[in-house]
């Protein structure tokens, strides 16, 4: 994968978003694929023995088979997929997805906008969007509506791809352009499914852009582009992936544990999004630095998945 082109460059500065075709082939993502297919077989079956769901789906496809659990016994669906978020959606921390967050192909393109010193930032996500399950369409929002205020002005780049093709159909992304150099918009606790939510008398004028990405490709948003995601009207599971990453010189907790979170610190130490544990993934002048392997990177994501330190709290209630 090559860098991106000055083109590109230029769209992704004017529009605050831009859609990358082919960064991954298909057998990239089979072992992802795979890793969720083995917690849902495991999950479904234990379900089945404890005579929660009668049919484990067993052969199913990777596209349709939490659909169908879920068509059955939405309770069930919803225990497994908490099986693959974890406590609070960044649980997983398996081989597979490790080799999507370091693919030197996709760190390539992330390098053109970061700089070589690149951290894998703390708020990643597996998103099952499961036909007429409500908590899959996310409301509108910037990803800095979840971040500390102090992080508000430093890039944070998310990179969203699905794990099947994204269509406008199944719910892919839509996203408000050319907002992202304005200031983070009003966002509320206890939007629909839950999420944080800009109401519509915050939104910016303008019109969205529906963003569907086929399989392989990815979408990049800066984290203060207005972004939601829609229904999902067809059969098919759009599950998705979102990494962020921003570059090292922003705060972050890497090579901090979870038990020496220090919430009186000055604000600028503090990471952008304490809760969950940053990386780095490449770092040519300090190679040592570098998450290496897989082992490595569960064991710290795991440890913060045991302790959650303090998250930013900085919005009032829908309707306050
Ligand atoms: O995948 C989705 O439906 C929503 C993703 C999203 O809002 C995000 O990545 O910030």
């Amino acid at each position: 994968m090559n860098k991106l082109s000055a083109d590109q460059l230029s769209f992704f500065d004017r529009e605050g978003y831009l859609m990358v075709p082919d960064v991954f082939c298909f057998e990239d993502l089979v072992p992802l694929r795979e890793e969720i297919e083995a917690i849902i077989d495991i999950e479904a079956q234990r379900l089945h023995v404890s005579g929660k769901l009668n049919d484990t789906h067993a052969g199913a496809s990777f596209e349709h088979r939490i659909g169908l659990i879920y068509n059955e016994k939405p309770e069930a669906a919803a225990k497994i997929i908490q099986a693959i978020t974890g406590r609070a959606g960044g649980g997983h921390s398996g081989e597979g997805l490790f080799s999507l967050i370091t693919h030197p192909g996709l760190l390539t393109v992330i390098e053109s906008i970061l700089g070589p010193e690149i951290v894998g930032s703390s708020v990643y996500r597996i998103r099952p969007k499961v036909p007429g399950m409500p908590s899959g369409v996310v409301p509108w929002h910037q990803d800095s509506g979840y971040f500390h205020k102090h992080c508000d002005h430093e890039m944070i780049l998310t990179c969203w791809f699905p794990l099947v093709d994204a269509t406008e159909e199944n719910g892919c992304l839509q996203v408000f352009p050319r907002t992202h150099q304005a200031e983070i918009f009003r966002h509320h606790t206890g939007g629909p499914g839950g999420y944080l939510v800009i109401t519509e008398d915050d939104m910016p004028e303008g019109e969205a852009v529906t963003v569907p990405v086929p399989l392989g490709g990815i979408l990049l948003m800066t984290n203060r582009t207005p972004h939601c995601s829609t229904e999902n009207l067809t059969d098919v599971v759009r599950w998705s992936v979102d990494l962020r990453y921003q570059s090292a010189d922003i705060p972050n907790n890497v090579g901090e544990l979870p038990e020496q979170f220090d919430p009186d610190k000055s604000p600028y130490e503090i990471a952008c999004y304490p809760p969950e544990a940053d990386f780095v993934v490449r770092n040519p002048k300090d190679p040592s630095s570098e998450v290496k392997n897989w082992e490595a990177f569960n064991e710290i994501r795991q440890a913060y998945e045991a302790i959650r330190p303090l998250g930013p709290s900085r919005w009032e209630a829908v309707g306050s």
